[in-house]
């Protein structure tokens, strides 16, 4: 069999959404054994307060990244904007790679970008405010210093406040310049991109879908980019 990788994001996952971890058991048991790398690019997880939250329902799903590993994939997996906390404890307890964004790598003679893309957004005042706070080490490192529990009760609010403006207001669009000015900063054939839900697949640029209607899975070999259900 040839070679190839697979690409997913924005998953959401959550105690409360259990077919979507579901899904994702069936595609890391099937699927994802067969390529050579899987590439998560953010929003793995709906809110990640720290890596030492040892709450029951997340040791199967690091459990299950683990055994794909020794299938001889590689994992790769980028921090999104919900869950940009993840760090080098989880990437140990499942044997992932995290990728910083922007990542840039290699396949098939492609020079291929690899972002979350919400900083994309730029005309997105108020989100782009908020990734500065979010981005903050030193904010980052008082938030993880705090118990479990109030970090859970954090979070929530945080969600509880963006569900209710994405009611008002839909997640905003890429800005299409701020695309351009992304490729030709790294020299790029390809951007591979999350965060907006609306799945994409062109010349220059792929936007992955989410899981929260259905499983969204892109896979790229020498032949581009095709996006692939799963079984
Ligand atoms: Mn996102």
């Amino acid at each position: 069999m040839y070679q190839h990788s697979l690409f997913i994001s924005d998953l959401h996952l959550s105690p409360q959404h259990t077919d979507i971890t579901r899904h994702l058991f069936t595609f890391l048991q099937q699927q994802a054994r067969d390529a050579q790398c899987l590439y998560i690019l953010g929003d793995l997880f709906d809110y990640w307060i720290g890596d030492d939250d040892s709450a029951p329902w997340l040791s199967s799903i690091k459990q299950q990244f683990k055994e794909l590993t020794r299938y001889g994939t590689t994992v790769y997996i980028m921090p999104g904007n919900r869950d940009f906390l993840l760090g080098t404890s989880f990437a140990a307890s499942t044997n992932c790679h995290l990728l910083a964004d922007p990542t840039v790598i290699q396949l098939y003679e492609k020079t291929i970008l690899l972002k979350h893309g919400d900083d994309l957004c730029t005309d997105d005042l108020s989100h782009q405010k908020f990734r500065s706070y979010t981005h903050n080490t030193r904010l980052q490192h008082y938030f993880l210093a705090l118990p479990l529990c109030t970090r859970h009760w954090i979070a929530k609010r945080i969600r509880h406040a963006s569900r209710q403006r994405q009611y008002k207001q839909p997640i905003a669009d890429i800005n299409p310049q701020a695309i351009t000015q992304a490729l030709q900063q790294h020299k790029a054939d390809l951007l591979i991109h999350g965060h907006t839900h609306k799945p994409l697949i062109t010349e220059h640029r792929c936007v992955l879908g989410t899981w929260e209607s259905q499983p969204y899975v892109l896979r790229f070999d020498q032949n581009g980019a095709q996006q692939i259900g799963i079984n």
